[in-house]
């Protein structure tokens, strides 16, 4: 028996199967979950499908988190299937201007990237839970976010999506407080770097990752399959004692200064 039977799962922000998302959705598929999915725009939707398809989902829903009434509607649609609420609402969802995820943060930050890169991956996450409340409520559901190193520390070419995750991490908290009367709990995994969609066209990714492996405790970068362990957990009544948390799955990376390697 896994430890996510009977529990159902709404999961935002499947690309492609190389997706933190989809490594979420493998390690919940396999401890018994019952999975539904979104889709940010038609050119992912058949994607999307056949992966749904693949852990026995057929639940699957246009969702671009930018528009409140599609975030409603999800909800809406979802209703109509899992009439007596949902568990667990997933979300990897993240955006900034790609021209602003390289060289100065002063200088390359505009006010136009600097909302889009709030509004898109941390106020969707916020907007989440509040179309999704009652349904949460009906279950004492968990909701999940994904976050990186960057939204604590200065990194380079992260920029704006630093600050953003900041974003994240705060609103984590303040909806683990606000949600936790309810029974609803609120956490984060923070990743290491991991080569998906996201990663793509970033300057220098392979060196960074070529650094975590290096400079790591555990000496190498964590697959999907590692965060998406973590975060079936967090989702799990394993985790029942836990809210307004952020876990590392990074191979330790986050905890050292200095690895030895350098020395
Ligand atoms: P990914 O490209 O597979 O997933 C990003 C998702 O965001 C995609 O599914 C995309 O459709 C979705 N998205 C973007 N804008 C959207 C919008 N307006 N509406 C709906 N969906 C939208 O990449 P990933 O690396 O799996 O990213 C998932 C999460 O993990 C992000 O929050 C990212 O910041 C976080 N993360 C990634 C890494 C990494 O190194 N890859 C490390 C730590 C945290
Ligand atoms: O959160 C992220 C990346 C999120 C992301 C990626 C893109 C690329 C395509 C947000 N917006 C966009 N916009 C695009 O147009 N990560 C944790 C992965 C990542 O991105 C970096 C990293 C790491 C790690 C950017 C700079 C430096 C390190």
């Amino acid at each position: 028996m896994g430890f996510l039977q009977n529990k159902r799962i709404l999961i935002v922000g499947v690309a492609s199967d190389r997706s933190i998302a989809w490594g979420i959705a493998e390690a919940m598929h396999e401890q018994g979950a019952e999975l539904a999915f979104t889709y940010q725009n038609e050119k992912l939707q058949d994607r999307v499908t056949k992966l749904a398809a693949s852990v026995d989902s057929e639940l699957v829903f246009p969702c671009d988190v930018s528009s409140d009434a599609e975030i409603e509607s999800v909800f809406t649609e979802l209703g109509k299937h899992w009439t007596d609420g949902i568990d667990g609402i997933v979300h990897a969802v993240a955006y900034a201007p790609r021209d602003e995820l390289s060289g100065s943060f002063v200088d390359n930050t505009t006010r136009e990237g600097f909302r889009s890169a709030h509004e898109i991956s941390a106020y969707s996450f916020v907007a989440l839970a509040h179309h999704g409340r009652d349904m949460l409520r009906q279950r004492q559901g968990a909701l999940l976010t994904l976050t990186y190193l960057g939204g604590e520390r200065a990194l380079p070419n992260y920029n704006v999506m630093g600050a953003a995750k900041a974003s994240l991490e705060s609103s984590t908290r303040y909806m683990a407080a606000d949600l936790g009367p309810e029974g609803i709990r609120v956490n984060a995994v923070s990743a290491g770097p991991i080569r998906t969609l996201a990663a793509a066209g970033i300057d220098n990714f392979k060196q960074m990752m070529t650094f975590n492996e290096q400079a790591s405790p555990l000496r190498k970068n964590v697959s999907t399959s590692e965060v998406g362990n973590v975060g079936a957990f967090l989702c799990s009544d394993l985790a029942s004692g836990v809210t307004g948390e952020i876990i590392h799955a990074d191979a330790g990376f986050h905890a050292v200064a200095l690895s030895g390697a350098e020395l």
